[in-house]
């Protein structure tokens, strides 16, 4: 039997906390062989909701569930870590300023990153949720220097498949059918859902999506709006932000980057600019990526047209301004 990887949930009593714990204990993050041990943290307003999730864990009896922790302490529950999933974050609440939210992100992203750095096991790797996702990896990446930057990711992967899901609907094929959409930029809404290189597996083979779609106008315009605002019309319609998609996505992610994408596919991931696609580096920006033993790499050599440049361009505009705002709260 394989040994158990020590997977860290924080923000583990939210929504997506609710949603993702299950998943993981049932082998949906890392294999099906793979036994787990859930690390869950949250703060102490939400410890008592928290040991109630872990009272829940115990009665579903999952048998690749190995261990719970449940914790306040950031220094326990990031101890010996192999995949650290960090949810909790400070949430924008009406009336406050970005500056506000960006201050209290980044001193808990400071402080996350330092315990993660001394306590987590060698080669950790880390995917952040909470937004400002981009910049709170990027800020975590900042204060734990000596974890290998490729080892600090964002989550993209919900804007990727719900751009798969808007041309699986459109076309009347099953998403599983569709990929190499790309998500490029940041997890916000200048995020650029791209499907020039996406295709559909047909019974004539794979076919481009613009082919298929054959409507440039709604490509280039109501297609992107809906992945852009995807997140805003499920608040609107379920009056909370999305969590299982958010959680199931949170999987993919750690799976594909732990067992590798398949042959021919990429997705997307938020990760540390190197400057391809002339993309400014130092910024934690979402790419296409394939995934190998553990590695993930930037897919490279794609083709940008003048529409793209430009919004590869706007989306890391807004990075770089993030990334100065977030500079200027470091206290
Ligand atoms: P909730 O407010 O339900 O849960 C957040 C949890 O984090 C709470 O239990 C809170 O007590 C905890 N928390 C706060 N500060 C903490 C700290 N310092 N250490 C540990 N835990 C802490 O939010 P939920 O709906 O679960 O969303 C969580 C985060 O995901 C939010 O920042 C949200 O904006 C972000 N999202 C990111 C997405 C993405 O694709 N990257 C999509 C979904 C989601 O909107």
């Amino acid at each position: 039997a394989k040994d158990p990887i020590r997977v860290l949930v924080t923000g583990a009593a939210g929504q997506i906390g609710y949603a993702l714990v299950p998943m993981i204990a049932r082998g949906i993050m890392l294999g099906a062989d793979q036994p787990v041990i859930l690390h869950m943290l949250d703060i102490p307003p939400a410890a008592e909701a928290l040991n109630g999730v872990k009272m829940e864990l115990v009665d579903a009896a999952f048998p690749l569930l190995k261990g719970v922790v449940a914790t306040t302490d950031v220094v326990e529950a990031c101890t010996g870590v192999n995949v650290a999933v960090m949810v909790g974050g400070f949430p924008r609440k009406e009336g406050m300023e970005r500056k506000d939210v960006m201050t209290k992100n980044v001193s808990i992203y400071k402080s996350q990153a330092s315990a993660l750095e001394k306590h987590a096991a060698a080669n950790c790797k880390v995917l952040v949720v909470a937004n400002p996702a981009n910049t709170n990896a990027l800020i975590l990446k900042e204060f734990a220097p000596s974890i290998p930057e490729n080892n600090i990711t964002c989550l993209t992967r919900l804007d990727h498949n719900r751009a798969l899901g808007q041309i699986s609907e459109r076309l009347n094929v099953q998403v599983s059918d569709v990929k190499n959409a790309i998500i490029w930029g940041n997890h916000s809404s200048t995020q650029y859902p791209d499907v020039n290189h996406a295709t559909v597996k047909t019974p004539a083979g794979e076919k481009p999506v613009r082919e298929l779609v054959a409507d440039d106008e709604w490509l280039n315009a109501e297609f992107i709006t809906t992945v852009q605002q995807r997140g805003a019309a499920i608040i609107k319609a379920r009056k909370f932000s999305s969590a299982l998609s958010a959680a199931s996505s949170a999987c993919d992610h750690i799976r594909d980057w732990v067992l590798g994408t398949p042959e021919g596919t990429w997705v997307s991931m938020g990760v540390y600019s190197d400057g391809s696609y002339n993309v400014p580096s130092g910024l934690i920006y979402s790419f296409p990526v394939t995934c190998k033993n553990g590695e993930w790499s930037i897919v490279q050599g794609l083709s940008i047209d003048e529409f793209s440049r430009k919004k590869l361009d706007l989306t890391a505009q807004e990075l770089s301004e993030e990334k100065a705002l977030a500079y200027s709260c470091l206290s």
